[in-house]
């Protein structure tokens, strides 16, 4: 990591680059260790963002079409456990020091998992086999301000303290965990287009105007389509409602106690903040949000993917 180049981060007290990527030490450790040892095989399926793009309601939402006909709505494990302790993140598994595959744990055919790698950088198995990846994006000024107000809250943290405007010029040279945002985008954009069946884009704000689509939707590209039965009885709806902000949020499970990984410990609570769109623009000032514009509409030129349609509000 010494031999790195580094900067300053916002989110820890450096960042190295690591194969064009930003990462906290901790971070990159795990990304590491997954290029390393991870072997997926063509059944697993991998949900892939950039931090703070809704990846908690992804995950909720991923379990429970993927399981819908293994509990019951009354007694769902989302009801008791935090969609981070259901669905893991790839590259935490080394700082959980959990043996993969963990050798007491019956597991599923077909395994759940998350990440925040970018696509070149992703483990050589998961390219290489027939796996699935459903990767979502959010609104880049959504996503520094939800990461921002995160760093916020972090009290317990030792951070230095840093400005907004300070913050957002670190993101705009691309200096952000996992970043540069719009490479991580634009390298999983283009693998979707690349191979439509393996890859599926979601945008968060596409998602949240209308979750009966792209639910239906997500349920087919993972291979398990709702039945019109299914539809009838209202199971769709149940699972829109039982992952839905409002009502994660409101559980005790999600309101109190932590998540921990290494020396990293962080309230549940925190990864629900407000779940809303546009929050930005009670945070950034309107020249901010240009620049923000300014920049990604140049990187993402040419390239199809736009963040001015049903990204902008
Ligand atoms: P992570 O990268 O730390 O896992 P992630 O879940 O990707 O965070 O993003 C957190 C954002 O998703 C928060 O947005 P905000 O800061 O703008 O409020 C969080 O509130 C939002 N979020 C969490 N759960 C849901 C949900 N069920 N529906 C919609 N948004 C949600």
């Amino acid at each position: 990591m010494s031999t790195l180049p580094k900067e300053l981060g916002w989110t820890s007290d450096h960042m190295y680059q690591y194969q064009g990527f930003w990462y906290t030490s901790m971070n990159l450790e795990g990304v590491m260790w997954a290029q390393q040892h991870f072997k997926a095989t063509h059944l697993d399926v991998f949900l892939a963002s950039t931090p703070k793009s809704g990846t908690t309601w992804l995950k909720a939402l991923m379990f429970a079409i993927m399981n819908r006909t293994r509990f019951d709505f009354s007694t769902h494990p989302l009801l008791t456990s935090n969609p981070h302790e259901l669905v893991t993140l790839l590259e935490f598994y080394f700082h959980w020091n959990i043996p993969y595959p963990n050798p007491n744990t019956p597991l599923p055919k077909t395994q759940l998992f998350q990440t925040h790698i970018p696509f070149t950088s992703l483990p050589e198995s998961i390219v290489d086999s027939q796996c699935r990846i459903l990767y979502l994006c959010r609104n880049p000024k959504d996503v520094f301000v939800s990461m921002y107000c995160f760093k916020e809250n972090l009290t317990d943290i030792n951070l230095a303290p840093l400005s907004i405007e300070e913050a957002i010029e670190q993101f705009c040279k691309g200096v952000s965990l996992f970043g540069p945002f719009w490479d991580h985008v634009l390298g999983y954009w283009k693998v979707s287009l690349e191979w439509p069946e393996r890859v599926l884009f979601l945008k968060y704000e596409d998602l949240k105007r209308d979750s009966l689509f792209h639910v239906k939707r997500l349920a087919e590209f993972l291979g398990c389509p709702f039945s019109l039965e299914e539809e009838k009885e209202g199971i769709v709806h149940e699972i829109i409602k039982l992952c839905s902000f409002e009502n994660l949020s409101n559980l005790k499970v999600n309101k109190t106690g932590v998540l921990q990984a290494r020396d990293f410990i962080i309230e549940k609570k925190k990864f629900f903040q407000k779940g809303e769109v546009g929050d930005w623009k009670n945070h950034l000032t309107t020249e901010m949000g240009d620049c923000l514009n300014r920049i990604m509409d140049q990187k993402l030129d040419g390239s199809g993917l736009t963040f001015h349609d049903s990204l902008e509000t």
